[in-house]
């Protein structure tokens, strides 16, 4: 056929390697050195097709073209996602389970987990006062278990907050790590499991009194598209992809306070402009720096777009760090500045640090306006209500490993509530 062309190709065996080596960049490298924003390569020994850009992620978001059922690793189900939960579904049955998911995502129950997160917040602060020395990465993780469990349903006593606080975080550093962290991961989610399946069950045997708003009830008490409840496996794996994705906007806390310290000029605009630059702000740091690389489906029926092939089953992945640095898209991509979005179009398919398209047909992510939200109310504590110092540390961050944070995890000292 002569509208069809062969796509660029990376030649070789596997590339698993070069992948592990290059991080964020393993796409956008291609992406730029094959002139291509589509190409064919070979990962986790089998072939794939990785892409980036507006034009393509609206076609990965195509429910008629892509899904999901068999595209996660072994890896990301094991921790990350852990296993037959929303981001594995398709069709009705995920739109089903979606609903389920943003029916949490109403105004007034987003209000609530912001009052819970100032609370905790301010409180926390007077505690920094009193310390030589604030690492806020982990401190933060401690703050949103707090947050994230109440906000949940889910019953926890201060003196179990260290050690959950690192198993659920564990649960996103894990999943690209290679070797004994790795399996901490999975250890992580085998006791997170079996503690949430506990609640799940005490809550159906009344034997948990449950609050009628909260994921725990609600998951709990939630009938498929036979009227069936969940598993309570299941229901416990969805309980845990609301409260450990609030814990992992730590990562994106340590990075705003990382832009406030490095941008001085942003500062100052946030210290004298309104919320509309706040959230400007916001937009800028969840563009700029590095967090969710890729997200990745599988081909679900033959076709052909722009003279390329996708076969049935292929492994696609959509680069969603490259899209938001594509200079296609953005004026130079690697420069941190907030006005650009200003007068940003607001397009699903251009900006995507969590994911592209529609909340409820397709698999955007659940939580962006919560993400928004917290980060929101973060950033008017970390300017408006508290001094503090940053000291000399080392303060790089690496495209390579994943998820990217500051090497020292953000430290600060002379903390002060104002
Ligand atoms: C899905 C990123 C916070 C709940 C996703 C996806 C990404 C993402 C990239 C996948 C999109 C796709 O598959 O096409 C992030 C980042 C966050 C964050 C970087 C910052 C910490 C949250 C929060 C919640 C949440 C706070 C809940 C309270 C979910 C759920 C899904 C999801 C349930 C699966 C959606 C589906 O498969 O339909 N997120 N997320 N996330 N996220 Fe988030
Ligand atoms: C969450 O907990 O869902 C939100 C943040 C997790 C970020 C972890 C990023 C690390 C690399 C993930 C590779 C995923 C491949 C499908």
């Amino acid at each position: 056929m002569s509208n069809v062309n062969p796509m660029p190709k990376e030649e070789g065996l596997d590339h698993t390697l070069s992948f592990a080596r290059e991080g964020y960049m393993y796409i956008p490298n291609r992406r730029h050195s094959f002139n291509s924003n589509i190409f064919e390569t070979r990962l986790l020994g089998k072939k794939a097709i990785c892409m980036g850009g507006k034009e393509a992620a609206e076609l990965f978001y195509d429910n008629e073209k892509f899904m999901r059922q068999g595209a996660a690793p072994n890896r990301v189900l094991q921790t990350l996602f852990g296993a037959k939960g929303v981001q594995t579904l398709d069709g009705t049955e995920h739109k089903h389970r979606k609903e389920m998911f943003m029916s949490l995502m109403s105004h007034e129950r987003i209000e609530q987990l912001i009052i819970l997160l100032r609370k905790e917040w301010e409180s926390t602060v007077t505690r920094w006062e009193g310390m030589n020395e604030v690492v806020l990465y982990e401190e933060v993780k401690e703050i949103l278990c707090r947050v994230a469990c109440e906000w949940a349903g889910v019953p926890i006593q201060e003196d179990e907050i260290k050690s959950r606080s690192k198993e659920f975080g564990s649960l996103f550093e894990s999943v690209a790590a290679i070797g004994p962290n790795h399996w901490l991961g999975r250890t992580a989610r085998n006791n997170i499991e079996k503690w949430i399946i506990g609640l799940v069950e005490e809550v159906r045997n009344q034997e948990l009194e449950s609050t009628e708003n909260t994921a725990l009830h609600q998951f709990s008490w939630h009938r498929d598209l036979e009227g069936n409840l969940l598993d309570a496996e299941v229901a416990a794996v969805e309980v845990v992809n609301i409260i450990r994705p609030i814990i992992a906007i730590s990562i994106f806390i340590n990075f705003t306070a990382l832009a406030i310290h490095q941008f001085p000029e942003a500062k100052a605009k946030l210290q004298s402009s309104g919320e509309k630059y706040t959230e400007m702000f916001i937009q800028e740091v969840r563009r700029f720096y590095p967090f969710f690389p890729l997200v990745a489906a599988r081909v679900k029926k033959d076709f052909i777009w722009n003279g390329y092939t996708f076969d049935a089953g292929t492994l696609t992945l959509l680069d969603l760090y490259g899209t938001n640095h594509d200079p296609t898209i953005w004026d130079n991509p690697g420069l941190f500045n907030p006005d650009r979005f200003s007068e940003w179009e607001g397009s699903p398919f251009s900006f995507i640090p969590q994911g592209g398209g529609d909340y409820l047909t397709g698999h955007r992510c659940a939580g962006e306006w919560i993400t928004v939200e917290v980060m929101k109310a973060v950033v008017d504590q970390l300017i408006n209500r508290m001094e503090y110092n940053v000291p000399e540390q080392d303060l790089s961050f690496s495209l390579v490993s994943m998820p990217s944070m500051p090497a020292s995890k953000f430290v600060i000292n002379h903390v002060k509530s104002t």
